[in-house]
């Protein structure tokens, strides 16, 4: 059985987590917290980060290359669209969902989940404000990509919708989503996506696990 090494409330782990459970695929999660990682584990990713994905001797970082791995390797359901346009665009908002959205989103739950309740640290709330005041233009940007569409890019469930969701979830677990009145369209498709058993099933997971924290 593969492992996906990592924790559960990551967003990059998240991903991967989704892409598994929509393909079917059954694997062990081991706990690996990213801070102060092993040397062991920086021998099997190099960047220190979480997740890898392993099966056997064969060993991969990086949630987009895991993605990419696991669409080739189990082909479906597809993840990726067909059409090479839409390909380009699922694969450029995956990105964009790992690095400008989770900039913005991320702040919150690292500071009012990982700092409070783990560290047991004041949350700095002022860093949650400077990057929640980016936000509005962020879910714009979104809103715009919508326009039309049911899912973000070549009309079914793809990389683009896992990448996008997943740093919403951290935020939701900080106490803050976007608000349905300003952005509809944006509002809707998050449903759509955490309604989904992949999405549902890490979630539920990972509010007992941050329960449990206290
Ligand atoms: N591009 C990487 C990003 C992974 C990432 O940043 N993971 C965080 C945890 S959510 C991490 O391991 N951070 C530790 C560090 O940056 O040293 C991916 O998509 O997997």
């Amino acid at each position: 059985m593969p492992t996906l090494h990592g924790v559960n409330a990551s967003p990059f782990v998240r991903k991967v987590r989704v892409a598994l459970a929509e393909k079917g695929i059954q694997y062990d999660l081991v706990p690996v917290l990213p801070f102060g990682v092993s040397d062991e584990f920086r021998a099997i990713s190099p960047l220190g980060k979480i997740p890898v994905y392993q099966e056997g001797e064969f060993t991969l970082p990086d949630s987009s290359c895991i993605l990419l791995y696991l669409e080739r390797t189990y082909p479906e359901p597809r993840l990726l669209p067909e059409d090479p346009r839409e390909l380009g665009r699922a694969l450029f908002l995956e990105e964009y969902g790992d690095t400008r959205l989770t900039e913005v989103l991320l702040p919150a739950f690292a500071n009012r989940i990982v700092r409070a309740k783990i560290f047991k640290q004041e949350a700095d709330e002022a860093e949650v404000k400077a990057a929640l005041d980016a936000a509005p233009s962020v879910f714009d940007y979104l809103e715009q990509q919508l326009e039309g569409r049911e899912f973000l890019a070549g009309g079914q469930f793809s990389v683009a919708d896992i990448g996008m969701a997943s740093p919403f979830v951290n935020f939701a677990h900080a106490g803050e989503g976007p608000d349905a009145a300003r952005w509809p369209k944006l509002a809707a498709w998050l449903d759509r996506v955490l309604s989904r058993p992949s999405f549902k099933a890490c979630v539920e997971e990972e509010k007992a696990s941050l329960a449990a924290l206290g």
